[in-house]
């Protein structure tokens, strides 16, 4: 589908690339790359409905920092994002509020791109829908039934005939993936978030609690595709990225990312799909960012605790700030939005503009330097945003040789996303 369009970031000098960042299947630093000037990237995209919130906002403007930092070593990056546009909470949420559901999906779809436009987050460069990738999906399911690694359920009361489900343990006998190899989850605790995070565990006739769903059969009044053997039906919800990083990426690519609560099960079932169909890994490195919360709880579509960066908009904030309160923390904690964090972030865009007018405006290179540094210890912004407060304040060291590089705005915007002019 339509992707969206953000002002390529201006050329800087280019930066060695000293990238280490956090993977959570090893839980080490590591550089993630798998070469010295290409980088592939797939973010898991959001299910359209409440969208923007301040929590995917801080998802997306963290991967795009690692896009930028890849930008400023000179790597060309290909992006790819889905869109889960069809699925059980937005077909509930197109109920409960009298909507068609591929009109809930277009309209949010609509909404969170002119967000992430607003935020100066880069564009994928493919922006898939499910619903445009079900062929795919429908064909890598056959596969795998094929290969003896998902089956078959049987009706019971209620639930129709010809569910599939990845068959977790034949996986492991015939793969390298092995259960908790993505997630480094202990099995106390997949077995607890599973059932949280849209499994499963009590379907009658799985062979294993944790089988995730790969193709549910149509039930009356659901959306469903013409599947050939598998019947009409609708993917599950790991097949789907896993077949569309596939289509779009290469097998591995590079960074594979999203939220902390998509480590388990969805990436690890992402990536044992991935590994089943054609015999190589998801990913070469996996990175999860923090949780945002409000009024004390994670930010979230069925708490209803959400802070939308369109309605920010719609009281006149300027997204320069949102996206300065979003980089003061790092990606990797969790957090609390408030209005005082807004309100700091405020304050320091101020300052930086003021500076602009200031003696050391020219400073870009040494601004360059010094962000560039700090984004390289797992993508450190808080810090590089420290850098900005010390230009500002005249206090970064290395001001005095500003030489005649890029200036401070022009660093800002390429590698931050800060529209400072
Ligand atoms: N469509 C799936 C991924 S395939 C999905 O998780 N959609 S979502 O709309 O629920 O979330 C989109 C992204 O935002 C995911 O990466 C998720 O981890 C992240 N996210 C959701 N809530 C929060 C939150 N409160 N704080 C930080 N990130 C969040
Ligand atoms: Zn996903």
């Amino acid at each position: 589908m339509k992707s969206w369009s953000t002002p390529t970031p201006a050329p800087l000098p280019a930066c060695p690339d000293r990238l280490r960042v956090h993977d959570t299947a090893t839980g080490r630093l590591r550089h993630p790359g798998n070469g010295p000037d290409r980088a592939s990237l797939y973010v898991c995209g959001i299910t359209p409905y409440d969208a923007t919130h301040l929590g995917h906002a801080t998802t997306y403007v963290s991967f795009d920092l690692l896009q930028r930092y890849w930008r400023a070593c000179g790597i060309a990056v290909t992006y790819t994002q889905n869109v889960t546009d069809v699925d059980d909470p937005l077909l509930e949420r197109a109920e409960a509020t009298g909507v068609d559901w591929r009109e809930l999906a277009r309209e949010q779809t609509d909404l969170f791109r002119a967000d992430m436009e607003a935020l100066e987050v880069l564009a994928p460069d493919h922006y898939v829908g499910v619903t445009e990738a079900v062929g795919l999906v429908a064909e890598a399911v056959a596969g795998l039934i094929a290969a003896g690694l998902a089956y078959r359920v049987p009706g019971t009361a209620g639930e129709p005939d010809g569910d599939v489900y990845f068959d977790l343990r034949a996986a492991e006998r015939a793969t390298d993936w092995r259960l908790g190899s993505v997630s480094a989850m202990d099995a106390a605790t997949m077995a607890a978030v599973f059932p949280e995070r849209g499994g499963d565990p009590d379907r009658p006739g799985k062979r294993d609690r944790l089988d995730p769903l790969l193709w549910r059969v149509e039930r009356p009044g659901e959306p469903a595709w013409e599947a050939g053997t598998l019947g009409r039906g609708r993917p599950g919800w790991h097949i789907e990225c896993s077949v569309i990083a596939r289509e779009h990426l290469p097998a591995p690519f590079t960074v594979q990312g999203g939220g902390s609560d998509l480590r388990f099960p969805h990436h690890e079932f992402s990536a044992a799909h991935a590994t089943a169909v054609d015999g190589r890994p998801l990913a070469l490195t996996y990175l999860h960012s923090g949780m945002v919360a409000l009024d004390g709880r994670k930010m979230s579509k069925s708490l209803g605790n959400l802070e939308l960066v369109s309605r920010l908009r719609a009281r006149g904030e300027e997204p320069v700030a949102v996206r300065a309160a979003v980089l003061a923390h790092h990606y990797r904690s969790d957090w609390e939005w408030t209005e005082q964090g807004l309100e700091e972030a405020r304050r320091r865009v101020a300052a930086w503009r003021a500076a602009l007018t200031g003696p050391h405006a020219g400073a870009g290179t040494v601004v360059l330097e010094a962000a560039h540094r700090a984004l390289s210890e797992d993508l450190d912004a808080p810090a590089a945003l420290r850098v900005l407060d010390d230009w500002a304040a005249g206090t970064l060291p290395g001001l005095e040789r500003a030489g005649d590089g890029p200036d401070v705005a022009t660093v800002a915007h390429a590698l931050l996303g800060l529209r400072l002019r």
